[in-house]
């Protein structure tokens, strides 16, 4: 089937599944195949080519906001069993680790894949996905490293604060904005202050390495958990926050208390999401300059669909921001 900016298929069969809350909508077939013979070629090849299908698969009235979508294509690596290409209702992923275990499990939901360690090439490079018994997936994420610490940052509204730039498959910005605990009842007024933080990023021109855009907003503050060292609120590049204590943001909030001299290879972290989901993380290895990020969670399967595609439609192609 070719490709082009405004055809779309009859109809797309995914999986739905969570990860700690947050969804994760994998698309088995029915896409063109993408040009590429590296994941970033065929990201782009989706954005330039397929972007419609990005936005009909995850935006309203079939998706919503939250919702991340993962294409999945032949594997560019010798050893791994797919490629995922992540998306979201504005915007591609380098990684997403909520979405992996999603994608891990799906497969196995569908008898592609059984317990064991399986690999996946993404964007952001290969990332190992490990599945055991009760929905629990361990992945081996990307290199993970801490650009910054203590960048000073002026936000209209709240003053200065300090935070570190950090990556781990996607580029953070992570802050302790104050005593208060975070908590779901407030997450339109904590959106509203990361939205604040990211333009005040943008403003200020604080980028990634190479002047890579920061477009994830780590918000920490203390566990309401007793089994959590911290709890988070991530604001993504969706402009809606993670559900899940975000599998990249916590890589890159371990390489930054790596930084700090606070975590120790092998020393667990256990973070708690907003909604009170937890990842179990740890540094495997220490890199050159960056840490090898092992993430623990669990994903379930919540559903199967077809998508139909109606030409007659006029919200075929999705709406929302
Ligand atoms: O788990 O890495 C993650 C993630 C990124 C955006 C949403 N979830």
């Amino acid at each position: 089937m070719a490709a082009s900016r405004s055809s779309l298929p009859a109809e797309l069969r995914v999986v739905d599944s969570h990860t700690e809350g947050e969804p994760t909508r994998v698309v088995l077939d029915g896409w063109p195949l993408l040009a590429g013979t590296t994941m970033g070629e065929r990201r782009d090849s989706l954005r330039r080519d397929g972007d419609a299908l990005r936005r009909a698969v995850v935006r309203e009235p079939r998706g919503h906001q939250a919702m991340v979508g993962a294409l999945l294509t032949p594997p560019v690596q010798e050893g791994s069993t797919a490629g995922v290409i992540f998306f979201n209702s504005q915007t591609y992923l380098g990684m997403c680790g909520h979405g992996l275990m999603g994608v891990a499990r799906t497969l196995q939901h569908l008898g592609r894949i059984g317990e064991g360690c399986w690999r996946f090439d993404t964007p952001a490079g290969t990332v190992a996905a490990e599945l055991s018994s009760g929905g629990i997936v361990t992945i081996e994420n990307v290199p993970a490293r801490c650009a910054a610490l203590d960048v000073e940052l002026e936000v209209p509204g709240l003053g200065v604060l300090r935070g570190d730039v950090a990556y781990g498959g996607n580029w953070f910005f992570l802050v302790e904005p104050g005593e208060r605990p975070l908590e779901l009842v407030d997450a339109p007024e904590l959106t509203r202050q990361a939205v604040a933080i990211q333009r005040a990023l943008d403003a200020a021109g604080v980028a990634g390495t190479g002047g890579a855009r920061i477009d994830h907003i780590e918000l920490s503050g203390p566990p309401a958990r007793p089994d959590a060292h911290a709890r988070n609120f991530v604001l993504c590049s969706s402009g809606d926050y993670d559900r899940s204590p975000c599998g990249t943001g916590t890589s890159a909030m371990i390489a930054a208390r790596h930084a700090r001299g606070l975590l120790a290879p092998g020393e667990r972290w256990r973070q708690e999401s907003i909604t009170g989901g937890l990842f179990t993380c740890w540094i495997e290895r220490e890199l050159d300059d960056a840490v090898l990020p092992c993430i623990q969670g669990r994903a379930f399967v919540t559903g199967e669909t077809l998508l139909r595609f109606d030409p007659d439609d006029p919200f075929r192609e999705g709406f929302g921001p």
